[in-house]
């Protein structure tokens, strides 16, 4: 049979595959040392990531799901609308994301427009992810200070331990920010080791809890930086529920203060 002239490139799988090792071997080789590495690519790691990559910084996001934005797909209850109170709205115009003004104060925009906004704008200023990659330990260094993350695949977490031994790697960064949300997974670490006590998150209420979040974001302890709603949990602050002003103004907030850390060397 007479061939069709082909519409696509000649190359195959062995090609294919080298170009996908390869760049990730490249890229995560080149970020074995970063300047900081934030774990948790929620609406506050990724606006942190967004600024401090805008303003030089070699960023690295770590997170354990396969995709990016964390609860910033999904409003509440299961439906993609986001609210976000005044003067929250200012990073929505500055994304480009359209927003409706519900109240005086509030506005509302669609989840997975606002979200893809923000992964593309933190992806366009320089940040680089490691998705499918779970925090799992810090790396202390002189005074506890932190000198890094350890990470590992988020699938081995899931395999039996009888049948799986899979050490971890370490990162270095001169700040890790905790933005893994509610759970805190990283100032967790350094109260399990008794060296920060976390009074966990409190109850809903919403006009006390953006502005103690934002309040309180910043360094918990030398070299690390906690935004979001990770913040609530390190200091006993209220929850917020499916409102994301505080969140992008704390990741902003987090940015400032890593790059005066790292100003501070
Ligand atoms: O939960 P998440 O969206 O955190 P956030 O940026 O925003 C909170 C809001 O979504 C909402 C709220 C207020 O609006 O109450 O809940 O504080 O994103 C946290 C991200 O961290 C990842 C997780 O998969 C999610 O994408 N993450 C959590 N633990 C780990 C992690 C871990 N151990 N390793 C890597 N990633």
């Amino acid at each position: 049979m007479k061939r069709k002239k082909r519409i696509f490139s000649g190359v195959g799988e062995k090609e294919v595959t080298r170009a996908i090792v390869e760049e990730f071997a490249r890229q995560f080789t080149a970020y074995v040392e970063s300047d900081v590495i934030i774990v948790g690519g929620g609406p506050s790691g990724l606006m942190a990531g967004r600024d401090l990559a805008g303003r030089g910084a070699r960023v690295l996001i770590i997170e354990r799901n396969n995709y990016l934005g964390g609860g910033f797909w999904i409003g509440g209850y299961l439906m993609n609308k986001l609210t976000v109170r005044a003067p929250g709205e200012a990073v929505l115009k500055e994304l480009g994301v359209p927003h409706a003004r519900r109240a005086p104060g509030l506005f509302v925009a669609d989840g997975p427009h606002a979200c893809s906004k923000l992964i593309a704008a933190t992806c366009d200023a320089g940040a680089v992810f490691a998705t499918m990659t779970s925090f799992d330990d810090l790396v202390l260094r002189e005074e506890n200070r932190i000198g890094g993350a350890v990470v590992n695949w988020t699938p081995v977490r899931a395999l039996p331990r009888e049948i799986t031994c899979v050490d971890p790697v370490a990162l270095e960064a001169k700040v890790v920010v905790d933005a893994t949300g509610h759970d805190a997974c990283v100032a967790r670490r350094l109260e399990e080791r008794g060296l920060l006590r976390m009074p966990g998150f409190g109850p809903m209420w919403v006009e006390r809890s953006e502005d103690l979040v934002l309040e309180h974001t910043g360094e918990v302890h030398p070299g690390l930086v906690v935004c979001g709603m990770s913040v609530a949990t390190v200091y006993g602050l209220p929850r917020m529920g499916p409102t994301f002003g505080a969140m992008l103004l704390s990741g902003r907030k987090a940015a400032r203060v890593a790059a005066e850390i790292l100003k501070r060397g």
